[in-house]
Order: C-alpha cells, then structure tokens, then sequence
C-alpha cells in the first residue's frame, strides 16, 4: 500500500524526489535485517571501541540492532543468545568470552535457522556448521610480533645485565582466545632466544585493576623482572601504575610489551611507558554489517575474515596518536 502510494506520486515528481522517498520508505520496511549482538562486556578501551563501531555501523547500514551485555559472563552470553532465538531475529553475532561451551545454543539456533556470525573471538567447536563465518584478527600472530620484538631486542631487554630475560606475563580472561592464541603465539616466537623466559604468568582479566593487582603481586614474588608482556593495553596500563607505586621506572627499569593499540595505550608508548604495542583492531563494525548482509541474501562469504593490523614502536606512536580515532 505505501509502495503503491509512492510509485503513483512518484510518477510527478524530480528524480531527486524520488531518489529521497524511496530510501525514506525502506525504514520502516518490514525486510529491515535484525541483529541480536551479545557483546562480551565493557573490560577495555578496546572494547568500549569495539562497541561503538558496531552500534554506528547498525545505524549506518540500517540494520536493527539488539545488543547486550554479557559482564565477561558466559551463562549471560547464552541467555541472550537464547531470547534472540525467541525474538526470531534475523542473525545472531557475538563474541564469544571463552572459546568451549557454545555447542548446545548454537545449535538451538541452528535448528531455528538463524545463521550465526561469530566477531572477534573464536570458539573451540569442531562443528564449523554452527556459525556463517569468524571476522577478527590473528591472536596467534599477534603474539608472535610481540615476541618477535623482544627477541631483536633482546640486549636492550636485559634490564639487568644478568644474561637472562625475565618475563612476567599478564594474561587475558582465562579460557578466551586471545589469552590462549596470544600466549602461544609469544611462547613461540621467543624460543628463539634462550636467554628469555617467561617466570610467571597469570590472568588480569583483561582489565586496568587485573593488570594492577597482579603486577603488585609480581613484584612482591618475582625477582629481578626485566618484561611485562600484557595481553592488553588496559592490564598494561595498571601495571604502569604497580611499577611506579613500586618506586621503578615504567619502560625503562621494566620493560613493557602490550597489545591493543588504544589511544590510552599509544600515550603511554609517546610517553616512554610502554617500549612496544602490537595493533588489534576494534573496528569491526562495517564488516560484520556487510557480512550479515551477504550471509542473509543467500551469498558465499569466506568461513574466516581476518583484520589487518600493524604494530608501533614508541616513535611510530608518535607519528600517528593524533589522528587515532579510539
Ligand atoms: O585485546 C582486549 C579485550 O577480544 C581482541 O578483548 C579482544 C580483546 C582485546 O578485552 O582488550
């Protein structure tokens, strides 16, 4: 009915006129896409980044987007997952905040036919039915430039002359694919070098506060420790805090690798805090909204769609803090 009342009128006006009705009447078209998001949470910069961009690319590719956060909680995830299903919304997307324990809701939404893109994280299932496609970056990768870097800087790395390269890492969220692919990644990459070793290793969830309180704890147990490697900015960056609270001297009496690349992060590596960043990229939104798109008009899209992504030694992060976006 409104299509017909527009054609008719349509057949009298410009073709500017028409251009501006025609897209007017599409938003409130019953084929509007519907996109159930359950996002992991609000832990990081990163994250905070990573919501927007998906929210303003809904909004760009005027796709109605339902979105949820899951407070880094899994049994939240599948709750919101599950009244997706129940609102029978176009496509489901999320980010999965452990890789193991997606199988039986994904099937629900399988049996229910509603395709599943997985942004950002992984699961872990042998199933690959069970989702359309996974859009993100490399973690493995990511923690291969992070260790590749301190094996060439290995010299500059032994803070304290004694020959051996101490490593404490400050791991992501237990049982995410970052924590365990960026782990691996870095364990491989400085078994190049025998004189670096990582003496301890444990999980900041992600966040400022995490980074900070284990720092504290390193620094009580831990002697003569030359490298934080951080699996992201945020823990990174309370770590900083620990390192000062403790008298030293951030990225000179310690060494600090992070990843991420958030403005916060890139301050800190200008600022001579941090020696070096491996870039993750947040903004994933207009490829997840053109993915959706692809997948619910029946076209191929490729089962893994990964990020680009770059690192920055301090004076790269000076050339580009201006213009970062997040
Ligand atoms: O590196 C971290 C965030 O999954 C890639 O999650 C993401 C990671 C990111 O909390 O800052």
């Amino acid at each position: 009915m409104k299509k017909s009342l527009i054609a008719a009128a349509a057949i009298s006006m410009s073709a500017a006129m028409l251009t501006a009705c025609g897209s007017d009447s599409n938003a409130s078209d019953d084929d509007t896409i519907t996109m159930g998001f359950s996002q992991v949470g609000a832990e990081s910069g990163w994250r905070t980044a990573n919501t927007a961009s998906i929210q303003a690319s809904a909004k760009e590719a005027g796709i109605d987007l339902k979105f949820a956060d899951a407070q880094q909680k899994q049994e939240n995830q599948i709750k919101a997952i599950r009244s997706y299903i129940q609102q029978k919304v176009d496509v489901i997307a999320f980010s999965p905040v452990v890789e193991s324990g997606w199988d039986t809701v994904l099937q629900e939404a399988k049996r229910a036919g509603i395709p599943v893109i997985l942004t950002d994280r992984a699961v872990d299932s042998d199933d690959t039915s069970l989702y359309e496609t996974f859009l993100g970056s490399d973690f493995v990768l990511e923690g291969e430039k992070a260790g590749e870097w301190l094996v060439a800087n290995a010299a500059d790395a032994d803070v304290d002359g004694d020959g051996t390269i101490k490593v404490v890492q400050l791991e992501g969220t237990t049982g995410a694919a970052p924590a365990i692919d960026r782990a691996d990644g870095f364990a491989t990459a400085i078994a190049a070098d025998p004189s670096i070793e990582v003496t301890a290793s444990q999980t900041g969830d992600f966040t400022r506060d995490g980074g900070k309180q284990v720092m504290e704890s390193f620094l009580n147990s831990v002697q003569g420790i030359d490298v934080v490697f951080a699996h992201n900015d945020d823990m990174g960056l309370g770590a900083i805090e620990a390192i000062e609270a403790a008298g030293l001297v951030p990225g000179k009496d310690i060494k600090i690798i992070t990843i991420d690349a958030v403005k916060d992060g890139m301050q800190a590596l200008v600022d001579g805090k941090i020696n070096f960043i491996v870039e993750c990229n947040p903004l994933l939104g207009p490829q997840l909204m053109e993915l959706a798109k692809k997948v619910l008009a029946g076209e191929e899209v490729p089962k893994r769609v990964v990020t680009d992504e770059t690192t920055f030694t301090q004076e790269e992060a000076a050339a580009v803090l201006a213009d970062r976006q997040y």
